[in-house]
């Protein structure tokens, strides 16, 4: 469950892609049709989480917790987890990102199940009570789907990615049930840029050189 996250407030410009199709259903061992395994890609960050539907751990349950539990993840890294949904209850894996110096941020997650990615704003700090929803994204179990967050879009350096079930029952550790337990998420950023305008002698800052060019140049244009 998400208590206490706020529903969206869109105060920025944002892309929303879902991308590629969904996995091909092949012949499972029982002679169903099954989707295929999600592999980790080599250099995937294991969640390090055991998949438990007894409770949410102490590694990545954020504000399902308490104290609330994050694991701190990083521009190009790319994790590998498990997700569980039972009886109403579902696993909540929540990242934290430091997002400072970047113009935007996108996360892809290819997933086993049906999933839902949110993008969070910490509101100044990790507070269950303010952070909200910026933007979501649900993807179909054997797809894969992506979102971009353009900045300015948050008030703090600090980014909370949340990954979990789109559904509350129905998905058992162990693969046990019609869907796989297994995500891998690949996070990545672009670099702020300055504005053109302000960047005057052009070496990719606006600060006092700049300024100095200016004042060096100030009087009639001949
Ligand atoms: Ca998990
Ligand atoms: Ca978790």
């Amino acid at each position: 469950m998400m208590s206490g996250i706020h529903h969206p407030r869109l105060l920025f410009a944002f892309l929303l892609t879902l991308t590629g199709g969904v996995a091909a259903a092949v012949p499972g061992p029982g002679g169903g049709l099954t989707l295929p395994e999600i592999a980790c890609p080599p250099g995937g960050t294991p969640e390090g989480e055991p998949c438990d539907e007894s409770g949410q751990g102490t590694i990545n349950g954020g504000c399902n917790t308490r104290p609330a539990f994050f694991m701190d993840v990083a521009c190009g890294q790319t994790l590998c987890g498990e997700a569980w949904a039972l009886g109403g209850s579902r696993d909540t894996d929540n990242f934290l990102m430091q997002v400072s110096g970047v113009s935007a941020a996108s996360v892809t997650l290819t997933t086993e199940f049906p999933a839902v990615v949110f993008g969070i704003n910490t509101g100044r700090g990790i507070d269950c009570g303010t952070s909200y929803v910026l933007d979501q994204i649900e993807v179909p179990a054997g797809g894969t789907g992506a979102m971009t967050l353009s900045f300015p879009i948050v008030d703090d350096d600090v980014l909370w990615w949340f990954v979990g079930a789109s559904i509350f029952d129905g998905l058992p550790c162990g693969s046990a049930g019609e869907f796989g337990n297994g995500y891998v998420v690949t996070w990545s950023c672009a670099a702020a840029t300055c504005p053109e305008a302000g960047d005057v002698n052009d070496d990719g800052t606006v600060d006092f050189e700049d300024l100095l060019v200016v004042l060096a140049n100030v009087g009639p244009c001949p």
